[in-house]
């Protein structure tokens, strides 16, 4: 089994969120993006994760200056906790200008901003001292199929994407594929379509992706598979485990909450891929629920990595051995009790 390495941890301010769902309120005080650095930096993670408008607030209404001099406010902060800056997303699903589609939206002048609100992105990214931009392509769909062309869809992706390449030559872009919600079918919903795209662009070098737990299980697949097959082309910058109950709304449960066999198989998936050796974060993208105290805030992050840490030694301890001798017998049977019993616990 692959070499232990010491793995890093990183959640984003979002990640701390009160409670706000579709159908109702917050249910904890709003609380200072200070406030969320001082529970990441007091739990020991080592990185955070940004949106564009997490690192500098109500972007699109700030001057150029106006927004390097705030990237830079927290790039000091941050440098001063000690804390990373992991990625940063543009958000592109909140603006008037996003509603039908950023890239991909019919009218061009919703196109028009959601590139340049892109290679802002960029801009922040650069002075917070990470060369990686997730793109969580929220509304890059339809709601329904004969409003847009997919073929057309696949091109504005590429050329967008193309000019994020070119406006920064270290800029990577990691992809964060997910089948649907808010969208009825999104055009990138798997790590698959992520890196044919990827292969389409002027330098598919720099074009990986993030694969989300969650997002994999809504498409119908295991999020393991999804970890070894981008893995396999060397593509998985970055990671969001968390976990869901089958085909609902993204629940973005605390790891291993839904599926501890699948979380064993999502770690054994990074361990035998040596994913973190080349400096990658383990992020959490989990969110507390709903009914949680103001004192158990950040019960879910701290559950997620111990969840994490012990399925890590649960991989290492394996017998392999003895699975590999169940293999060549094809006794499946066997091996799929081998398993249950090693997570039960003997
Ligand atoms: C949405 C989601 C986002 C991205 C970042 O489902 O997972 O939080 O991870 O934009
Ligand atoms: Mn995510």
């Amino acid at each position: 089994m692959a070499k232990a390495h010491t793995y890093k941890f990183c959640f984003g301010p979002w990640n701390l969120s009160e409670g706000q769902d579709p159908y109702g309120p917050p249910t904890r005080p709003v609380q200072s993006f200070d406030w969320k650095l001082d529970q990441l930096k007091r739990l020991g993670f080592d990185a955070m994760m940004f949106h564009d408008d997490d690192a500098v607030p109500d972007i699109d209404h700030k001057s150029d200056a106006q927004l390097q001099k705030e990237a830079r406010e927290l790039h000091k902060k941050l440098s001063d906790a000690g804390i990373v800056a992991e990625i940063v997303a543009p958000r592109l699903w909140f603006s008037p200008m996003t509603i039908d589609g950023a890239y991909t939206s019919n009218d061009p002048a919703c196109r028009k901003y959601a590139l340049e609100r892109s290679l802002r992105c960029i801009d922040v990214a650069k002075v917070l001292g990470t060369d990686l931009i997730v793109l969580w392509l929220a509304r890059e769909g339809t709601y329904l199929r004969e409003s847009k062309s997919g073929r057309r869809s696949v091109e504005l992706l590429v050329e967008a994407i193309d000019k994020m390449l070119a406006h920064d030559k270290k800029v990577r872009i990691a992809i964060e594929p997910k089948p649907n919600e808010p969208m009825d079918h999104a055009y990138l919903p798997t790590i698959g379509h992520a890196l044919a795209v990827a292969q389409l662009t002027s330098d598919p070098q720099r074009v990986g992706c993030l694969i989300e737990t969650a997002h994999a299980i809504l498409a119908g697949l295991d999020p393991a598979d999804e970890i070894d097959f981008a893995s396999a082309f060397g593509k998985l910058w970055s990671l969001h485990l968390n976990d869901q109950n089958g085909l609902k709304f993204d629940q973005d449960k605390p790891f291993g909450s839904a599926n501890l066999r699948g979380a064993f198989d999502q770690v054994r998936a990074l361990e035998r891929n040596h994913y973190g050796s080349r400096g990658e974060y383990v992020a959490f993208d989990v969110h507390p629920f709903r009914p949680t105290k103001i004192e158990h805030w950040t019960a879910h992050l701290e559950n997620s990595r111990r969840t994490f840490l012990r399925l890590v030694e649960k991989v290492r301890s394996f017998d392999e051995a003895g699975a590999q001798k169940l293999i060549r017998a094809q006794n499946y049977a066997a091996l799929d009790q081998m398993v249950l019993e090693h997570l039960m616990g003997k």
